[in-house]
């Protein structure tokens, strides 16, 4: 189907002009609003566009079945992510079908109305078995489904009000009619997409070149840019990456694009639908890799999905598509011949080299060389200048553990140790300080809490981002927040959750505050480890019950750990 050179189909534009648009936003000052999330906002964006077409609004209850079911809508179209707007049980509460939402962005700019059709709480199990072939919230896009997606879903009609604003890289930023004009322009009649949400170095290089002669074919690196996985090198950084290796193409026949897509990690249901977006965008070929889309290693050390997955399913839909699926070849590095050469063409003796992606990372915060015929010199550069060594990036130390369990003393102790290794920035946000300082107002009911964490976890966020150390010590008896938590920090640095072990009996025995005494006389009610549950942390970076030691070894064996994880030289 080399001949494939339609630039698309049928394009949706839900966007209004003129009048229609007085209109809009007049109804918009009335109707109900719903504020997006990040992921909700990338997804209509890509709605509202056309880049999810022929979806003209979020779908419908029978859509959504059909699609978690045989991955088509319910007319037979095929398309295999389900698209909706997920909403709490309360906004649910007082929202009727034939309703009309105004959507809106983080800052309360009205983005569209959307007209309710179908209001559903769906089986989220269910729907991660079919999407993502498991329940295991090791899987980034399971854990977001099952911890941190609402609960009732609503299906319906929307008209484009707004479009997102963004204020990094416009001039990669194009929609899909407008990278099809581009394209049109520029006379380029065959163009391969090459998703990524990687760094690019000289082996992906070499397989663009490749298929770019074989398909005689002009290439955009189209890089997803939305929410991707956590540990993932942000967008910002990946960009100019993807500048550097431009000038290694021919003058002209290669772009940048940027994708604001919310990524799911759904491997090959994944890459079937990565392949009809950039059908909408106009492409005519469309790289799949290996694994493509799939999120790496489960808990078992397993891949999720085999390797060669993806490319079969998207192959064997390969009638139905308007663009031509090109199966990346996995290229090693000969020494010997000092090439690239694919596996099969491997002479028997020869050992291919390859540095994974996580390899990679390993290098850069480790700080060692990374050979030079695996990466282009610059894009390194470029990569050093984000990813410093480990022992220079910010993290957040979580202390978790019962009331009396030595938390803050520990807490404390290691700060001081850090501080006299010197060199770093540290806060200590220590559970009784931030009930003072920054949650006064809150109860210990469990919303209350998982409030008082997620606060303690976003201020630890901003110290880690931005290089400090943030020692934290509440309680945090409950495992889902935790998690919240530690998907929040991840994000931006590196999460140590610490658990402190003391059994409660140790705890009550100190009771150094007499709060287990009044706990226990009942005139404290939902105390941790008496009348309310303590949730014993699964997989902590470490565990320490301050019974067995003194406090001084307690703190080292921390600062040990830390060394151990390469967070302190
Ligand atoms: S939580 O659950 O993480 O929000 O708790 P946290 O903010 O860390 O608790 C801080 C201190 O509040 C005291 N306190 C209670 N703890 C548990 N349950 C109840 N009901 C409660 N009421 C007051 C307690 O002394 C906590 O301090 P630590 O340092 O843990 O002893």
């Amino acid at each position: 189907m080399d001949h494939c050179n339609a630039h698309g189909g049928t394009l949706v534009n839900l966007y209004v002009e003129g009048r229609a648009l007085d209109n809009e936003k007049e109804k918009a000052k009335s109707n109900r609003s719903w504020d997006l999330s990040d992921k909700q906002m990338l997804d209509i964006e890509l709605l509202l566009n056309g880049a999810y077409s022929p979806l003209a609004g979020y779908l419908s209850e029978e859509d959504y079945n059909a699609v978690v079911d045989g991955m088509r809508l319910s007319d037979g179209t095929l398309w295999p992510m389900p698209i909706n707007l997920d909403v709490t049980r309360e906004f649910a509460d007082e929202t009727s079908i034939g309703d009309e939402i105004t959507l809106r962005d983080p800052e309360g700019v009205v983005i569209a109305n959307l007209t309710v059709t179908d209001l559903w709480t769906p089986d989220r199990e269910l729907e991660a078995r079919q999407i993502f072939g498991t329940t295991d919230d090791a899987h980034p896009g399971v854990q977001y489904l099952l911890n941190q997606s609402n609960p009732v879903y609503l299906g319906g009609t929307l008209v484009g009000v707004t479009p997102p604003l963004h204020y990094d890289f416009e001039r990669y930023r194009k929609s899909p009619q407008q990278l099809r004009e581009t394209f049109h322009s520029n006379g380029w009649n065959n163009v391969i997409a090459f998703q990524t949400r990687n760094p690019i170095h000289k082996a992906h290089v070499i397989m663009m070149k490749r298929l770019m002669a074989r398909h005689q074919a002009n290439l955009v690196i189209h890089t997803a840019v939305g929410k991707t996985k956590t540990g993932d090198i942000d967008h910002f950084c990946r960009v100019r990456c993807y500048e550097k290796i431009l000038p290694h193409f021919p003058e002209g026949s290669i772009d940048i694009s940027i994708l604001p897509l919310a990524m799911r990690f759904a491997g090959p249901r994944e890459a079937l639908w990565q392949a009809i977006i950039r059908q909408n965008y106009g492409f005519t070929h469309f790289i799949v890799g290996r694994d493509h889309a799939g999120p790496g290693r489960n808990n078992r050390g397993g891949m999720f999905y085999d390797a060669l997955e993806a490319q079969e399913l998207v192959s064997s839909f390969q009638s139905e598509l308007n663009i031509q699926v090109l199966k990346a070849p996995f290229l090693r590095y000969v020494e010997q011949r000092s090439e690239f050469v694919e596996e099969h063409e491997l002479l028997s003796g020869e050992a291919g080299l390859y540095i994974s992606g996580g390899e990679l990372k390993q290098k850069l915060v480790k700080g060692e060389e990374v050979p030079d015929w695996f990466a282009f010199p610059e894009v390194v550069q470029e990569l050093n200048r984000t990813l410093p060594p480990r022992a220079k990036q910010g993290f957040t130390l979580f202390f978790t553990g019962l009331s009396g369990s030595g938390k803050s003393t520990l807490a404390n102790g290691v700060m001081v140790k850090l501080r006299e290794l010197g060199g770093r920035n540290i806060s200590l946000l220590d559970g009784d300080v931030v009930r003072k300082n920054l949650s006064s107002e809150l109860t210990f009911s469990k919303e209350h809490r998982d409030l008082n964490i997620q606060r303690i976890g976003y201020v630890a966020s901003e110290i880690s981002k931005n290089g400090g150390i943030a020692v934290c010590a509440p309680i945090a008896p409950y495992t889902r927040t935790r998690r919240i938590v530690r998907d929040m920090i991840e994000a931006v640095g590196v999460f140590v959750e610490i658990h402190v072990a003391t059994p409660i009996e140790v705890c009550e025995s100190r009771d150094r505050k007499g709060l287990y005494a009044m706990a226990r006389a009942g005139k404290i009610k939902g105390f941790t480890g008496i009348d309310d549950p303590y949730e014993v942390p699964e997989n902590p970076e470490m565990s320490i019950d301050t019974s067995q030691y003194s406090m001084t070894d307690a703190v080292d064996q921390v600062v040990s750990r830390l060394r151990e994880l390469g967070l302190i030289d």
